[in-house]
């Protein structure tokens, strides 16, 4: 026997040790997931800087940029760019050469009980791709270049310059009861008129968009894309429309606006996943500003991390600061933006992987979800520092989470969770209630895991979760609701997916529950593929009915959706 038979014996052997341990510890995670943690990023068709590495195993260039391709589609989101690891382990060749291809073939294809998808035997990858994949790990990670200040210029364009836009408002519509509706797959998003619910417009912006937030004198509307693209609207126009564009970065999820006294509409920031920083502009141009990195010392171990990304950003209403959420070294950031040229930027650290989250009712505390720590950060945006640090359920997902008095505990603040079936709610009131302060105080019982998105509102007796992402059409296609006084009696199933009575057969996620002005109405996106039908159903709070489903054929992958209202104010 030659020694590489002997070694690719040996390595057979340990692969299929691996393979034995992973089936017997494996719970797979469920497609919704894997597509919802492996969202395809627009670095996939970037020219990057590739070095060549003599010990990885040959690849030719065509296999080499069909597996980039895939990795930007699949993998990047939790491994990251340059693959030193984000919620995901690091895959840099000096690791991944040491386990060689059959053993990385194996946690490739079957997963790890961590939360590692199982690419093969979900159906996802054949073994082809698979192997593909196996080798391309052992090749140093290609790097995307950098985005200066100047690519930034490049990119802005103002369509409608501010002194040729309205003086006053030129339009009919109740603007505070507008809902913008994300149209992910096509790249647009619709303004939908809340009261008659008719579709007001639909405005192109950027890839995949993600999200939208308000001015805060409630005018403007900022529309992000994955692609980094900025679309700012007017919500003044007689048919509101975009007025002006940016690029901040090759890729990003996050935008925001200036909300302190004597900055209202003054600044827009973004902040981007790659390059790692965030950009401060004119809030009545999108003219770039400011640009600063977040690349730095990981909390606790303290390791350099060299792409952190940005992740949920607030406008502080206490003072002019602007709370910028990192996400892999679990710092948040107080940018204070009262003087541009001596940026003064207080650095809080609490747990690594910050991601999503909203103000208390109070508005004073910004609950933040470190995601894959399993805990929620509450950062006093008054005092500038961390309240609290409370452990939750397994991946917590609160969106902007939900307020709501609790008849025994106070002021709460709520967050569904992806990886387990529970609402975690948290108390907000250190001065009334201070021995609930930033403790779990109760954990209510859901349908089942991946939720995404609570919601409830001052004016409502009611706490809305979603579960888009759970394996199960029954619980993803509805919607539970529970009565904040009767919490015991638990919750309410609404079969919203079965209202919206769409023809076609599609994926019918229900997501984000949506409060309009009033706090009467809830507003769901029914969400299938971008070749079926999808709609928005809308309930009424008080009575659980159906009130109206919105179809038209333009709404084409509806997901999040935002009333201008309630996201300017930060109601929810
Ligand atoms: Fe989101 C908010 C990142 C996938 C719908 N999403 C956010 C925020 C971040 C983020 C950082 C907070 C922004 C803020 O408050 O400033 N989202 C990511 C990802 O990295 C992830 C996991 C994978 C990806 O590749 O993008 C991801 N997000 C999704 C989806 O698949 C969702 C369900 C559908 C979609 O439209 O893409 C989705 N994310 C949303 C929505 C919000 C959001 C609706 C805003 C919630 C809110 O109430 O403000």
């Amino acid at each position: 026997m030659t020694t590489r038979t002997l070694v690719s014996l040996a390595a057979l052997a340990m692969s299929t040790l691996a393979m034995t341990a992973v089936a017997q510890e494996k719970k797979d995670v469920s497609k919704p997931e894997m597509n919802y943690q492996a969202g395809s990023s627009p670095l996939a068709d970037v020219p990057m800087y590739q070095s060549t590495n003599p010990k990885a195993p040959k690849m030719t260039q065509a296999e080499f940029d069909r597996a980039r391709q895939i990795y930007f589609e699949r993998c990047a989101g939790c491994h990251g760019v340059l693959r030193k690891g984000a919620t995901g382990k690091p895959l840099t060749p000096d690791i991944t050469l040491e386990k060689g291809t059959d053993y990385l073939k194996v946690f490739i294809a079957y997963g790890s009980p961590a939360g590692m998808p199982n690419w093969q035997t979900s159906g996802e990858m054949d073994e082809a791709t698979v192997d593909l994949m196996a080798r391309y790990i052992q090749h140093d990670a290609p790097t995307p270049p950098e985005w200066s200040l100047a690519d930034t210029k490049k990119t802005w364009k103002v369509t409608v310059a501010p002194k040729d836009r309205p003086t006053k408002k030129m339009n009919s519509y109740n603007i505070e009861n507008i809902f913008s509706t994300t149209l992910r797959d096509s790249g647009e998003i619709a303004l939908i008129d809340g009261d008659t619910k008719e579709i007001i417009n639909i405005i192109k912006t950027g890839y995949a968009v993600h999200i939208s937030r308000m001015s805060a004198s409630g005018r403007y509307l900022f529309v992000i894309g994955r692609d980094a693209k900025i679309n700012m609207v007017d919500l003044w126009m007689e048919k509101p429309d975009s007025v002006a564009e940016v690029r901040i970065g090759l890729e990003a999820r996050s935008v925001e606006t200036s909300k302190a006294k004597g900055y209202k509409d003054k600044l827009v920031i973004a902040g981007a996943y790659w390059p790692p920083q965030f950009t401060i502009m004119d809030g009545d141009t999108l003219e770039p500003k400011k640009i600063v990195s977040t690349r730095g010392m990981v909390v606790g171990t303290q390791e350099y991390h060299p792409e952190p990304r940005v992740a949920s950003i607030l406008g502080s209403h206490y003072k002019p600061e602007f709370i910028v959420n990192v996400k892999e070294t679990g710092k948040t950031l107080m940018v204070d933006y009262s003087n541009l040229d001596a940026l003064k930027i207080t650095e809080i650290g609490s747990a690594p992987f910050l991601h999503d989250g909203g103000l208390d009712a109070s508005k004073r505390y910004f609950m933040v979800a470190a995601n894959n720590s399993n805990k929620i950060a509450a950062i006093d945006t008054k005092d500038g520092k961390l309240a609290g640090l409370t452990e939750v359920g397994k991946i917590p997902h609160p969106g902007r989470g939900a307020n709501f008095t609790h008849p025994k505990f106070g002021p709460v603040w709520a967050t569904g969770h992806l990886g387990d079936e529970t609402i975690s709610l948290i108390g907000t009131d250190p001065k009334k209630n201070k021995q609930y302060a930033f403790k779990e105080v109760a954990k209510l019982t859901g349908p089942g895991g991946g939720a995404l998105f609570v919601k409830s509102h001052p004016k409502s007796k009611n706490l809305w979760s979603d579960a888009p992402l759970n394996p199960d059409p029954k619980i993803s296609q509805a919607i539970v609701v529970y009565d904040i006084n009767n919490l015991d009696k638990g919750f309410k199933t609404l079969p919203i997916a079965e209202w919206a009575d769409l023809k076609d057969d599609g994926a019918k996620r229900v997501v984000q529950p949506e409060y309009n002005k009033a706090g009467d109405e809830v507003w769901f996106s029914v969400w299938s593929a971008k070749n079926k039908q999808s709609a928005i159903v809308v309930v009424d709070d008080k009575t659980l009915k159906l009130k109206k489903v919105i179809k038209d054929p333009r709404l084409i992958t509806p997901t999040g959706h935002f009333n201008v209202y309630n996201t300017q104010h930060d109601v929810y």
